[in-house]
């Protein structure tokens, strides 16, 4: 197991020359740094502690100018190094590089005056003192603090000890088997191609895998590991990693973008996050700051939407929605800086809590109430409810990364394969409802709302309408007549009066009962809709017998106790006869007998029916 250690604190003030002191390898690379005598950007170096612990060494840049830089070395870091020179005491860039990892809530680190060799003990005295002082009410109010020089050597022993055992004291990184590695360096070597580093958490990577790069989605393949330049098959999280990559060019990878396994880290435009302001930030986070994303090695320009007020005060706490000017791969949990661009400073830090979030309405408790609980571990629940059309088990335990976990204990209603949140199926519930009674006022004649129109005015997709709609029938909210959906309470009622429509096409078919004016003719004449067919018939008043004629309910009766009563002393009955016998054209009597087969009551053999 390796762990991942980073310096903080003001330019000059002896960082890379303590860590070459240690290391014996100097982390300033560039050529621009050896020259300036000076960091610009990240550097890199390892070391054995005294019992065999493997510490891999981020050296950041103290210079203002490259605070960017500085931000993307303290991603992954399991103990900080600040470093204050003994002659200057804490200076602008201590505070500064404080302040980003009390907000990242670095708590491991030691505290180290290096350059005693250029003060009086008296001297010394006091810049501990300030520097005690500086660290109180900060994630590394409990470090130690070291004088060393890197010139004579004092305290390089005592040092390293002290690093062991602050080491011996940190949790092994979690293996969430979801592996990412935060760029934070691209770099050819002749002869092996693309390699990229970074600081590796949440799980392993192996030599030979696939993986993908977020946000560009592009695929890669692992050639090569190194882990303190030497080879590895596996790189453990909580360890520095370089990568040899198949299939992409230096060009193409930049600092910030992350390396995962396909499919398990997606990049992100919108997070929900938990926010701390700094209590001496010269601004309060104010609804609409357009401010820097600071999270792994990736710098986004976002916009804030405050939650619950206009602003968050310096030293106040909250809840806000992240918008990114771009996509970036971020993951629940994750720390980050939020900075000002220009008065170049840091305004706050905090903790995403949703990576996938909804747009929120602002000045609503409910929203930072979920959130709270979301952050306080109950994912799958929140997650559920983020979704008023329900959404499949699989689908939900996908977009929290739960798969395998136990969705029989959440506060849900189950459709099927689908969940919905309890608020959720009540609104479906209430929806339905009302629509199908404004339908039923629309509609008093007709049996009910077709399948299809309820769909879509419930928004479901076709997956989940069924499921949902025998769950909604088994609450008794709605009922199924045929192809068309009713509320429970709903009745066809018609009453044919005398003189009007209905009552006046019974009218007009009885009186011919057996030779009735086609059907079309005769709704003309009554002035009846299709509707009114359609109620009577339902009620049972009329016998439609094709689209062209209709029975009156005695009429019908009567003809198919005649039907019966051929068949009873003939053993069957042909067209002929029953024409014979009804006094009728061949027209209804045809239709009747078809309607007969239709109803399963006839059946037709040759020329002849006999009853089923
Ligand atoms: N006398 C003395 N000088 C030191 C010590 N450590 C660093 N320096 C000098 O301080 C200057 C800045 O050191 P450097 O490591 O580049 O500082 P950094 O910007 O914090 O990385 C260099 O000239 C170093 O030689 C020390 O322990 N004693
Ligand atoms: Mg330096």
């Amino acid at each position: 197991m390796s762990y991942v250690v980073g310096t903080a604190g003001h330019i000059d003030h002896g960082k890379s020359t303590l860590i070459q002191a240690l290391t014996g390898i100097d982390p300033d690379r560039l050529e621009e740094e050896k020259r300036r005598g000076m960091t610009i950007d990240l550097g890199f170096a390892y070391l054995t502690l005294p019992s065999g612990r493997l510490v891999g060494i981020v050296d950041v840049p103290g210079h203002a100018r490259f605070i960017r830089n500085m931000l993307a070395g303290v991603h992954g870091l399991d103990a900080v190094l600040l470093v204050v020179a003994a002659d200057e005491g804490v200076m602008p860039q201590t505070v500064e590089h404080l302040e980003i990892v009390d907000l990242l809530e670095i708590r491991r680190g030691l505290a180290l005056v290096t350059k005693v060799d250029l003060v009086e003990p008296d001297w010394l005295e006091l810049v501990t003192a300030e520097l005690s002082e500086t660290l109180a009410g900060t994630s590394l109010r409990d470090a130690e603090i070291l004088p060393v020089s890197a010139v004579t050597g004092r305290g390089l022993d005592d040092l390293k000890q002290r690093l062991d055992t602050l080491l011996s004291e940190t949790p092994p990184r979690e293996d969430r088997r979801r592996p990412r590695l935060p760029i934070d360096r691209v770099f050819t070597i002749s002869g092996f191609g693309t390699v990229v580093t970074g600081t590796l958490v949440d799980g392993s990577l192996g030599v030979g895998e696939e993986v993908e790069l977020q946000p560009s989605g592009r695929r890669v393949r692992i050639r090569g590991l190194q882990q303190h330049s030497r080879r590895v098959e596996v790189a453990e999280p909580g360890s520095r990693v370089a990568a040899n990559l198949v299939g992409v060019e230096k060009e193409d990878l930049h600092r910030g973008e992350v390396l995962a396994r396909p499919g398990t880290v997606a990049a992100t435009r919108r997070v929900d996050a938990s926010v701390r302001v700094l209590a001496n930030s010269p601004r309060s986070l104010r609804h609409g700051a357009q401010l820097l994303l600071h999270t792994g090695t990736a710098e986004v320009s976002a916009r804030a939407i405050v939650l619950a007020a206009d602003e968050i005060e310096p030293g106040g706490t909250g809840w806000v929605q992240l918008y990114l000017a771009r996509p970036a791969a971020l993951a629940p949990g994750d720390r980050f800086v939020l900075r000002l661009p220009t008065p170049s400073s840091t305004v706050a830090g905090g903790t995403f809590a949703d990576v996938d979030p909804r747009r929120h309405p602002r000045h609503d408790e409910r929203v930072w109430e979920s959130l709270e609980r979301r952050a306080a571990g109950d994912v799958l629940q929140e997650e559920l409810r983020k979704y008023p059309r329900g959404i499949t088990v699989q689908a939900l335990l996908r977009a929290t990364l739960a798969e395998g976990a136990d969705v029989s204990e959440l506060d849900a209603r189950r459709a099927g394969q689908w969940l919905f949140a309890p608020a959720a199926w009540a609104a479906l519930g209430a929806r339905a409802q009302r629509a199908l009674d404004e339908y039923h006022r629309a509609h008093p004649l007709r049996a009910g709302m077709p399948r299809e129109e309820l769909k879509s005015r419930l928004g479901l997709g076709p997956a989940v309408f069924g499921p949902a709609l025998t769950e909604l029938a088994g609450d008794g909210l709605l009922v199924a007549r045929g192809g068309e959906l009713a509320l429970p309470s709903h009745r066809v009622e018609i009453d044919p009066v005398a003189g009007g429509p209905a009552g006046r096409l019974l009218e007009i078919l009885g009186a011919q009962p057996y030779a009735p004016p086609s059907l079309p003719e005769a709704m003309r004449e009554a002035g009846a809709s299709a509707e009114v067919v359609r109620a009577l018939a339902q009620k049972g008043d009329l016998v439609r017998l094709s689209d062209d004629v209709a029975f009156t309910r005695p009429a019908y009766d009567a003809a198919l106790g005649l039907v019966r009563e051929i068949v009873a002393g003939e053993g069957s009955v042909t067209v002929a006869t029953l024409r014979d016998r009804m006094g009728a054209s061949r027209r209804p009597v045809l239709a009747l007998l078809e309607h007969l087969d239709a109803q399963r009551i006839t059946r037709r053999v040759g020329d002849r029916r006999v009853l089923r």
